[in-house]
């Protein structure tokens, strides 16, 4: 079979939720996919930040392998062997009392919302079912109900309604309003993605998240980090709020936490805010299941014994310098943090961002476009300097053929 027929069995049997780049991939591995021509291909996209790890990291694989022939589920009606030691290890990882496991990162937002409603009724005294959270314009945060009721972008929310109430939309990177906002005394949370990845990479100012932290403080409002996309060293830092040293009261975790081999998500929170939940009120088949125990293990040991922060930071930085040096005005700009970066792509004689992406297919780099006019570049953190810099050739040759085109 080719690309083409691979293609026709989804048009004709799957539900057309996406709209793919045309290429179909078979083998992956590190920084590299490849099609089932065999072509090979720079991934950047990794999955939406969810192979930082680089595809089928060895180590990650064969812990998957061993615990898969041993105990991959038991229900959460049951102890096993295997979460105990996960829950320790990935609470003294990033210095909280308690985690609570999940499998998508829908799933561990949905998961975080509750935490905060419930500790709003049950620790701060507001009213029941009168607790608001404050939101971003501009936020992604998954593909739930309640989740896209907190969404400002139609092609998230239009004809799903009716929507979650409870909600406070605000400006991104707006203090002013995030001050407004916070003198309602039923606000009980504010979650906030440390950089806007859906939205296209939206960096907010230096400052930003510490200040928003401490005027949450203030109010003894939660500060909710959605490090789905940002967090497991993508931006440079193992969280992206540590680059303002901000430990936020919630940390949602996700896609990356299973190396990209299988959905593992997380919810961190200490005790005052975690126990608000008692047995029996939330939870998942799956959430915490040996398998995805000893998977998360293996992911979050990558991590640090290959530095993969410390990477992301240097080749992050060498990336925006490299495509800066790109004299095409079809670039208005290029922003990100760590190896999260994006391009914005002014649109000449007719081609787009849409249009890259395609030549850079053909010229062997696979990334997508958010937002119509906005390119995401965001590789396996595992990648080296050398590689780099030949994907920014790449960029480089195929906006020059588009422009010539
Ligand atoms: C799709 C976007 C990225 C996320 C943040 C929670 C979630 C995500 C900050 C939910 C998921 C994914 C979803 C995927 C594409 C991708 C995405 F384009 F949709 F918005 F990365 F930017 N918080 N993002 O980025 O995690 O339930 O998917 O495990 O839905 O197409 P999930």
């Amino acid at each position: 079979m080719l690309t083409k027929d691979y293609i026709e069995l989804e048009e004709k049997y799957g539900a057309h939720n996406y709209h793919p780049l045309p290429v179909v991939l078979s083998k992956g591995e590190g920084v590299f996919l490849w099609d089932v021509e065999g072509k090979r291909y720079y991934d950047f996209l990794s999955a939406y930040s969810a192979v930082n790890q680089g595809h089928c990291h060895p180590k990650i694989i064969n812990t998957m392998i061993e615990q898969a022939k041993t105990l991959t589920l038991t229900s959460r009606a049951f102890y096993n062997n295997c979460l105990g030691s996960y829950e320790k290890y990935i609470t003294e990882y990033f210095g909280y009392d308690k985690v609570l496991p999940m499998n998508s990162g829908a799933e561990a937002d949905e998961t975080a919302l509750k935490l905060c409603r419930r500790w709003a009724y049950d620790k701060k005294g507001i009213r029941e079912n009168e607790a608001k959270i404050i939101v971003c314009l501009g936020n992604f945060h998954g593909r739930t109900i309640t989740v896209i009721s907190m969404s400002n972008d139609p092609d998230s929310y239009r004809g799903f309604g009716p929507y979650t109430p409870g909600f406070i939309k605000i400006p991104y990177n707006d203090l002013t309003e995030l001050e407004k906002a916070l003198q309602d005394p039923n606000v009980a949370g504010f979650l906030v993605e440390p950089i806007q990845g859906e939205a296209g990479v939206v960096v907010p100012d230096e400052g930003y998240l510490a200040k928003a932290y401490n005027m949450c403080k203030e109010k003894n409002v939660l500060f909710i980090a959605d490090e789905v996309q940002t967090g497991l060293c993508r931006t440079g830092k193992l969280l992206a709020c540590e680059h303002e040293k901000v430990r936020p009261d919630i940390v949602i975790l996700g896609k990356a936490l299973s190396g990209g081999t299988m959905p593992i998500s997380a919810v961190l929170a200490d005790d005052e805010i975690m126990l608000v939940i008692k047995p029996g009120e939330h939870g998942s088949t799956f959430g915490g299941n040996p398998l995805a125990s000893k998977v998360a293990v293996a992911a979050l040991e990558v991590l640090k014994e290959e530095k993969l922060d410390e990477n992301a930071e240097k080749l992050g930085k060498v990336f925006r310098e490299e495509v800066s040096k790109i004299k095409s005005d079809m670039i208005e700009l290029v922003r990100g943090k760590g190896l999260l970066n994006a391009i914005v792509i002014k649109p000449k004689n007719g081609k787009e961002a849409w249009d890259v992406c395609l030549q850079m297919k053909e010229n062997g780099l696979l990334a997508k476009p958010t937002h119509q006019h906005i390119i995401r570049f965001a590789p396996p953190l595992v990648i080296n300097e050398a590689q780099v810099k030949e994907a920014v050739a790449i960029i480089e040759k195929s906006i020059k053929e588009i422009e010539n085109a």
